[in-house]
């Protein structure tokens, strides 16, 4: 990107990151956002002078074969799908487009490992962003998580350790993108209204390894029939080291009743007993045992992989304590934005739940979640676009406890109303927050004033 007339697509987080680098290498920028109504101010004062000078056009609304002219490349925000009429008309001027992970990457430096998955990424990735940090004085842990790649890439070195939080909409857009470890969590429908399939969307998922070769390794999910599969794969190259919280495989991490194992060619290890951390659940067992795989292959010793897992707390809004009031508990799951995430945090929950669900549209089915509602959720509190598709499928499978709220303050009102001591309430909305709110960060900050203000 040294000295290159760059088009950045799209103005969030990722658009004014890889500007940045991008001006930071000697480039020039041009950005474009579909958004009409763009407030080019508020996307300037983002910059410094120095870098703002750099900065040759706002572009918005729609683009034009004339705002190509002498562009070089263009990198694209995750948000903007591939087929985007004005991304269609830079692949048929010949321009190549790159994604944010992309650009990044090309300025890396040490060693990358990089997690994708349906649900469980944030987690994990945070974990090993732990574990590194005690092994590796310069750690980045980037991507998904809310911290773009671009952000960093310059600051690394040959002795840093990057982990990165990879989505399927980041995946669609890398070239050479490599890291030295990879890992998928689990595969379950999410992102349908843009991946269209099933199949699409696994193989999205899988492309993190397209680069990886022999010297390089993926950690895999033995209980998932997907990842079982493709781990078994033949042409592929990269060394695969399983995790398991049932079946145990020949070599890899597995549960066996409540103890965390260790099984390599020659020995097994015991590590730990589940009782001995402070994250809930099978799935959250999951997370560990893929966190502590990547950390091994990037080369962390096992004792001090074992001392960062014993210690870590879970993550902001994923399944996250907010308070305890008139003796119901109230937890934040915003982060459950599809149904297995949302079945997930259900599961976790020990007594009587008071639920509240429903946002953004991705063309999902939500009958396997709505299964999980008898003998647990006593009332179902639905907002946004998908309440009136939730709620049919809940009546369809003869639950009736649910109402509608129209904002966030109302549907904790109503649960606080509804709630009896020993209850819980939960937010997992098993959808998107888009539409109502401008990410799931900011979903599960709102939920957390409503109830902290009741
Ligand atoms: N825009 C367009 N055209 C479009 C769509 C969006 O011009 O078709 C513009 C919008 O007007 C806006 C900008 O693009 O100005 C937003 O870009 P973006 O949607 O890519 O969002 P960023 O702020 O850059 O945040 C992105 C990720 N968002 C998405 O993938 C939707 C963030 O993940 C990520 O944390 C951040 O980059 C840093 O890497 C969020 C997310 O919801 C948390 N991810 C999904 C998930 O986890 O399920 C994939």
């Amino acid at each position: 990107m040294n000295r290159r007339k760059v088009l950045v697509l799209g103005t969030g987080r990722s658009g004014i990151a890889s500007a940045k680098q991008i001006l930071a290498m000697g480039g020039e920028v041009i950005f474009f956002d579909a958004n009409p109504k763009l407030d080019e101010k508020k996307i300037l004062a983002q910059f410094k002078k120095k870098e703002e000078m750099k900065i040759s056009k706002i572009l918005k609304g729609k683009l034009f074969e004339r705002d190509l002219l002498k562009i070089d490349a263009a990198v694209i925000s995750p948000g903007i799908p591939l087929d985007e009429p004005y991304v269609l008309l830079l692949n048929a001027a010949k321009i190549p487009v790159i994604g944010e992970i992309e650009l990044a990457y090309q300025s890396l430096k040490g060693k990358l490992c990089a997690v994708t998955g349906t649900n469980g990424k944030t987690t994990t990735v945070s974990l090993i962003g732990e574990i590194l940090k005690s092994q590796y004085a310069d750690t980045h842990v980037v991507g998904n998580i809310g911290n773009p790649f671009t952000a960093e890439a310059l600051d690394t070195e040959e002795q840093s350790a990057t982990v990165c939080e990879v989505s399927s909409f980041q995946l669609e857009s890398i070239v050479d993108f490599r890291p030295h470890v990879s890992a998928i969590t689990n595969i379950t429908p999410d992102h349908l209204d843009r991946h269209k399939t099933m199949k699409n969307y696994i193989a999205v998922k899988e492309s993190i390894s397209i680069n990886q070769t022999e010297e390089d390794s993926i950690v895999l999910n033995y209980m998932d029939p997907e990842l079982r599969k493709f781990g078994k794969k033949r042409n592929l190259k990269p060394k695969v080291l399983w995790f398991s919280s049932e079946e145990e495989p020949k070599e890899g991490f597995f549960l066996r009743d409540d103890e965390f194992i260790y099984k390599s060619k020659d020995k097994e290890e015991k590590l730990f007993k589940t009782k001995d951390v402070q994250l809930l659940g099978k799935h959250n067992y999951e997370n560990i045992m893929c966190s502590m795989a990547v950390a091994l292959k990037m080369g962390v010793p096992m004792d001090k992989i074992i001392k960062v897992c014993k210690k870590f707390k879970p993550v902001e809004h994923r399944i996250e304590f907010v308070r305890e009031r008139s003796g119901v508990r109230y937890y934040n799951d915003s982060k459950g934005t599809n149904v297995d995430a949302a079945i997930q945090a259900l599961r976790a929950m020990p007594g009587p739940v008071l639920l509240i669900g429903g946002g953004y549209d991705k063309h999902v089915d939500f009958d396997a979640w709505v299964k999980e509602f008898k003998g647990r959720v006593k009332y179902l509190v639905l907002i946004g676009e998908t309440r009136n598709q939730i709620a049919a499928c809940a009546k369809k499978h003869g639950f009736h406890n649910l109402m509608f709220a129209e904002d966030m303050d109302e549907a904790v009102k109503d649960c606080a109303a509804y709630a009896d001591p020993g209850d819980y309430v939960l937010l997992s909305p098993a959808c998107a927050s888009w539409g109502m709110f401008k990410d799931y960060e900011e979903r599960g900050r709102v939920f957390k004033d409503c109830v902290k203000s009741l």
